[in-house]
């Protein structure tokens, strides 16, 4: 291999791209049926053929080999009886994939359509995420298969003790610190954080985040996803003489993300006139009310639907795919990954779409964002824009470690400045690389670098 590098230097661009090429050949033959694994790991690659060719030392220390590889994948069989005495067997994860930052950083899901793809591109896309965060935590992700809804309370909590018995092994404050994704909330890190203490006999704030505030959670963590993904998007539309405030959005989705996402936007003068569950979408282009998403999320099992009980004004309209037929100028879709594909894109843009960010983990097919940047529609890539809630995660972290805890307002103004700082590192990355104006390439490429640097530091291994 080192042979071929040195040979081909004299043609960088051949060598930047013969590498990205034979990376991702081997990866695909090495994961052949890792679909949603394959989709994030080519659209980094697609993004640093020009960092190759600016500093083919990279490809000397292997680094995309080395990168798109786990440092371990543990799975693990979770036993657990429901209230009728029945066993039931699912499946647990945790990838951590990636330390050269921090400790492997990163949330659990609770979903029926959890599996080693899912996890994998999820735990990869955490690397670069954090890396961008400018705050010192590694990549990683978790989960099961277990499907939550029809679950009471105590079924919830014994599958997250059995789940939590074996994973903590595992896990520690300057090791790996999980947190909530989908499915799994407050309450879900409270059982975590429990059985993880009763197992260690002590009490350690600091191995979980998005903790309750009364036990060493951070105020600002439940909101900082989707206040985030607003600010970012807020700087990226400022700096093209647009604003959330007089525009209508549709946001998808109706859990943590999504309810938050909706609440900062509404704040900033925006009527969100959409949301969804995964049976179907609200619409109300009087604007939705935020407080009674929350009071029909908050009732366990209540879906959205419940919403027109409240507002007669209200529509509903049963299966979820087709909350992208409504027009508006800014999307945010906060719900799950490929939830929006080229053919919403294509309606959405004929109907005067704006704007677009990801407060989900790759909402967008690569398709999709490919016709939003071809339209030039505003796109915010998910690494970018949903950051905000793992940075007020290492936040947490921080107050845990020195037993502090800070106000509301002091978490708020320090996520307000971390969403900046990474929208001016993603704007200038991409500026640097020959491709202004483009978010996915900065963000992959200014996520990359720190990663990458720190693996050239820590050696070959
Ligand atoms: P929640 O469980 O709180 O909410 C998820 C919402 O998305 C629910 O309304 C759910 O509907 C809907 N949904 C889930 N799966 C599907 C599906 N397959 N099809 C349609 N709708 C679906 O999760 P979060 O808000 O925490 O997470 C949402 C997204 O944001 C995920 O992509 C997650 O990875 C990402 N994210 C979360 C962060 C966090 O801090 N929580 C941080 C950064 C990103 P239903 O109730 O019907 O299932
Ligand atoms: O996708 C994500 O960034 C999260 N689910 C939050 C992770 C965390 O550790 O706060």
């Amino acid at each position: 291999m080192l042979t071929n590098v040195n040979e081909t230097y004299n043609d960088p661009k051949k060598l930047a791209n013969d590498y990205v090429h034979d990376v991702y050949k081997q990866l695909k033959v090495r994961n052949p049926d890792e679909i949603e694994f394959l989709q994030a790991t080519r659209e980094i690659f697609d993004s640093l053929r020009p960092v190759f060719m600016k500093n083919p030392h990279y490809i000397d220390h292997g680094i995309l080999e080395r990168i798109t590889e786990p440092d371990r994948i543990i799975t693990f069989r979770v036993t657990w009886e429901d209230d009728q005495g029945k066993v039931h067997v699912n499946r647990g994860y945790r990838i951590q994939f990636n330390s050269e930052l921090g400790p492997y950083k990163g949330g659990i899901r609770y979903h029926p359509s959890v599996n080693l793809s899912i996890m994998k591109f999820l735990a990869f896309e955490q690397i670069f995420k954090n890396s961008l965060t400018g705050q010192p935590i590694g990549g990683g992700k978790g989960g099961s298969d277990f499907d939550p809804k029809n679950k009471s309370e105590r079924e919830i909590m014994r599958f997250t003790q059995s789940f939590m018995t074996e994973l903590s092994k595992y896990l520690g404050p300057d090791k790996d610190v999980p947190a909530g994704d989908i499915g799994v909330g407050r309450r879900e890190v409270g059982y975590m954080a429990g059985q993880y203490n009763r197992i260690n006999g002590g009490f350690e704030p600091g191995v979980f985040t998005g903790k309750d505030p009364n036990y060493g959670g951070s105020l600002g963590r439940q909101e900082a996803t989707g206040y985030g993904t607003v600010y970012f998007a807020e700087e990226m539309l400022k700096t093209n003489d647009l604003s959330f405030k007089g525009s209508r959005v549709i946001v998808s989705g109706s859990g943590n993300v999504s309810t938050y996402a909706m609440e900062k936007a509404i704040e900033l003068g925006a009527t969100v006139i959409a949301c969804s569950d995964s049976s179907g979408y609200i619409y109300d282009e009087n604007g939705i009310d935020v407080e009674t998403v929350k009071q029909i999320k908050e009732g366990s099992g209540e879906r959205i639907k419940t919403y027109r009980k409240y507002h007669e004004t209200a529509k509903y309209v049963k299966g979820c795919e087709n909350i992208w037929s409504l027009p508006c100028e800014i999307v945010l879709p906060c719900a799950t990954q490929n939830e929006l594909d080229e053919h919403a894109a294509a309606t959405l843009i004929q109907n005067g779409l704006k704007a677009i960010a990801e407060g989900a983990n790759m909402p967008c097919t690569q398709e999709a964002i490919e016709l939003f940047q071809e339209k030039g529609i505003l796109f915010a890539p998910a690494k970018a824009a949903n950051a905000g809630g793992v940075a007020v995660s290492a936040m947490e972290m921080s107050q845990n470690s020195m037993r502090l805890n800070w106000t509301a307002e002091e978490v708020d103004e320090k996520l307000k400045e971390v969403m900046k700082n990474i929208y001016k590192s993603c704007v200038e990355a991409a500026e640097k690389y020959g491709h202004t104006g483009d978010l996915v390439v900065g963000a992959n490429i200014a996520g990359f670098l720190k990663v990458a640097n720190a693996m050239v530091s820590h050696g070959i291994r």
